[in-house]
């Protein structure tokens, strides 16, 4: 059966019910579409010529960076930590506060070409007071890539990309640099112009200073050859920072900013009610324009990037 949904914003059967219904069929904002009236569609869509569209609206992979390198050069946004740290929640948290209507400080919401992945995540991502649902596990393998099309006070347009590799790549990496399976998280750390260090409060309640020591660990390799890329430290899962040992706090703190230089820190969380809430809105965006102020710097001409050094093709890529 095919149709589509009464509500604008759901995209079903393309991305999962918007209403949570297991089988979008069976969804009452559903209308199936009549099979003579799609018969007779096919027909007339059949010869016409297949859609030129090289994009799918998915999540890129790195392959399918040139779609946005062609135009501007982006800005990568390196999404780091271990497994379960709340990374990928935290990206549908972005985008469901974009989508509420919320805003990046010095930018407009200009597009995306992600759309479908973006939903994806919104819709993982439902807020309900005591439960939340979050998104599936990232697979080892993967290394997503979303986008947002933004434009500054001047209308220049910049493409923003946050990246979302699976957690295990980071810890890898963070033993021994050169493993197999880190590529993910090599290819990130040489083509970011800047990092979210994902810092898991839960993790430090249940594992204290080996914990501790996990995130000392992928920090450390964070900082061997940054540069002077900014650094966000995102201590996630905010609503669980109390139950920490002080002592974790304070030294990882002290340790991790004697470590970086063009460095900050901020506290987030899901958990918390939509609201006028800190850890949930402001913090969320917030870092996200603490990176952005760092790494585009506006000018009359056109947004320029700070430099970074890449022997990766794609992210050099420019078109004439
Ligand atoms: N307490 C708490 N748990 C969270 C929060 N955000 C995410 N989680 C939990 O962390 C788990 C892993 O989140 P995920 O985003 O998949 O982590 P990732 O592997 O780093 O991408 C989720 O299944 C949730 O159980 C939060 O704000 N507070
Ligand atoms: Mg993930």
């Amino acid at each position: 059966m095919e149709g589509k949904c009464k509500i604008a914003e759901c995209a079903a059967p393309d991305v999962p019910c918007h209403d949570g219904c297991e089988d979008y069929k069976t969804c009452s904002n559903f209308i199936a579409e009549i099979i003579e009236k799609k018969a007779a569609k096919e027909k007339t869509s059949s010869e016409i010529k297949q859609s030129n569209l090289n994009w799918t609206g998915q999540a890129f992979s790195i392959q399918e960076l040139p779609l946005v390198s062609s135009r501007t050069s982006p800005v990568l946004i390196g999404i780091v930590g271990k497994a379960a740290a709340g990374k990928t929640s935290y990206l549908a948290m972005l985008y469901t506060l974009l989508l509420r209507g919320k805003s990046l400080k010095e930018f407009n919401f200009a597009g995306t070409k992600t759309i479908l992945g973006w939903d994806e995540l919104h819709h993982r991502l439902k807020l309900k007071q005591g439960s939340v649902p979050f998104p599936t596990p990232t697979p080892a393998s993967s290394n997503r890539l979303y986008h947002f099309a933004l434009r500054n006070r001047g209308e220049q347009l910049k493409d923003v990309l946050f990246s979302d590799a699976s957690g295990e790549v980071f810890s890898l990496w963070s033993i021994h640099r050169e493993d197999e399976q880190a590529q993910n998280a090599r290819w990130i750390y040489a083509n970011s112009n800047g990092f979210m260090l994902f810092i898991d409060c839960q993790a430090l309640v249940e594992g204290q200073s080996l914990a501790k020591r996990e995130i000392m660990r992928i920090a450390k390799q964070l900082s061997h050859d940054l540069k002077d890329r900014p650094v966000i430290a995102v201590w996630s899962k905010s609503d669980k920072k109390n139950e920490i040992l002080p002592t974790i706090i304070d030294s990882l703190k002290a340790e991790l900013s004697a470590l970086f230089t063009n460095y900050n820190e901020i506290d987030i969380s899901n958990f918390l009610e939509p609201g006028p809430d800190e850890l949930v809105h402001e913090n969320n965006l917030s870092a996200v324009n603490w990176l952005l102020e760092r790494i585009i710097i506006p000018s009359n001409a056109d947004l320029t990037l700070d430099a970074i050094t890449s022997d990766d093709l794609l992210i050099n890529y420019r078109s004439k």
